[in-house]
């Protein structure tokens, strides 16, 4: 079927680049649907700590290594996500031998030397990183997260990832990465983030906007709103995890029902629209908008099944669980 459809990549082409988040068996059962319409992928989970990291002094790079290697083979971009984040990181990283908290200057070493140690291994395939995920708070009850990393270091920690990655792959493009990137409150504590980095010369050239968006929120004047603020720091912004949930924010419930839907055409055209309308305004800021990743590639492989509702069948991809185009693909592709 798909060999009969446009590729949504080349529909792009002029606008922004279009990328996957992918993993070690999407890459083959996935294979066809990735060569024809994404130009750069990016790993879901095979470069997050715990994965490539899982100890101390004890890298695993087998899956990472083949993702590199299939997009060099494609001649696809990559997307590397995520050197420091709170998540997905394992415990021990701020433990010592004994189990009890490891001293700040052990926990700057391993940052430090984790960092340097991805970034240069993948200094010429990786062409933009998230260096740091989610740092800032959700609620209106302060600035940063206290993650493990501010607990230990400081917010200092933050500029530090950057200039440690910098200096290893001056190449690279730094990214900071966010979800509910959109919301008033959040996006100025990220906008606030970023322009102090600035301020301080910290190599930052980017902002990654997640973009796990939902059906009704949200609003497409909120999503306009941030990208143009962020924007005018001057720095390249990059839609990172792009997936739209079927279940809607009706109600101010984050779309945590529990009820699974059944996905039929009155859904499928919902989605359509919605899908339509966002692509309509990403092309409309295509000049600060440099590149566009779903989260995943089809419906039949995708995290929104288990977020924020474990077991719950979503569809929020553009392709299908077998892989055919959704009505949403259309109205992307058709304008
Ligand atoms: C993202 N977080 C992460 O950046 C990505 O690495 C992961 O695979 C999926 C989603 C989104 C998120 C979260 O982790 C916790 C609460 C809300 C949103």
């Amino acid at each position: 079927m798909y060999r009969n459809i446009p590729s949504l990549g080349e529909r792009y082409r002029p606008y922004f680049r279009i990328g996957a988040a992918v993993n070690a068996k999407s890459l083959h059962t996935h294979r066809d649907l990735l060569v024809k319409h994404f130009h750069s992928v990016t790993a879901e989970n095979e470069m997050k700590w715990e994965e490539i990291h899982p100890e101390d002094r004890r890298y695993e790079f087998a899956k990472a290594d083949a993702l590199v290697e299939f997009a060099r083979n494609c001649g696809m971009y990559v997307r590397g996500h995520t050197l420091v984040w709170h998540n997905q990181t394992p415990a021990s990283v701020f433990l010592d031998d004994l189990g009890q908290p490891a001293a700040a200057s052990v926990i700057e070493r391993r940052l430090e030397e984790h960092v340097a140690t991805v970034l240069d291994r993948y200094k010429n395939d990786i062409g933009c990183w998230d260096v740091v995920n989610e740092a800032v708070v959700d609620n209106d009850t302060g600035f940063l997260r206290e993650s493990r990393w501010l607990q230990a270091l400081g917010d200092e920690y933050i500029a530090k990832a950057f200039r440690i990655a910098h200096q290893v792959a001056p190449g690279a493009l730094l990214f900071y990465n966010d979800y509910n990137e959109t919301k008033p409150d959040k996006s100025e504590r990220i906008y606030k983030l970023v322009a102090g980095l600035l301020d301080q010369g910290v190599p930052i050239h980017g902002i990654g906007m997640q973009g796990h968006w939902m059906l009704d929120d949200p609003a497409l004047g909120e999503i306009e709103r941030a990208i143009d603020r962020y924007a005018s720091l001057g720095v390249r912004l990059h839609i990172t995890e792009l997936d739209v949930s079927v279940y809607g924010n009706v109600h101010g419930t984050g779309g945590q029902s529990k009820a699974m839907l059944p996905y039929d055409d009155v859904l499928a055209r919902r989605l359509a629209k919605r899908y339509g309308d966002l692509f309509s305004l990403l092309r409309d800021r295509a000049d600060v908008i440099e590149s566009v990743t779903f989260w995943g590639i089809a419906d039949d492989d995708t995290w929104r099944d288990n977020f924020p509702v474990r077991g719950r069948k979503d569809w929020p991809l553009l392709f299908d669980v077998n892989h055919d185009a959704k009505l949403a693909f259309w109205s992307v592709v058709e304008f």
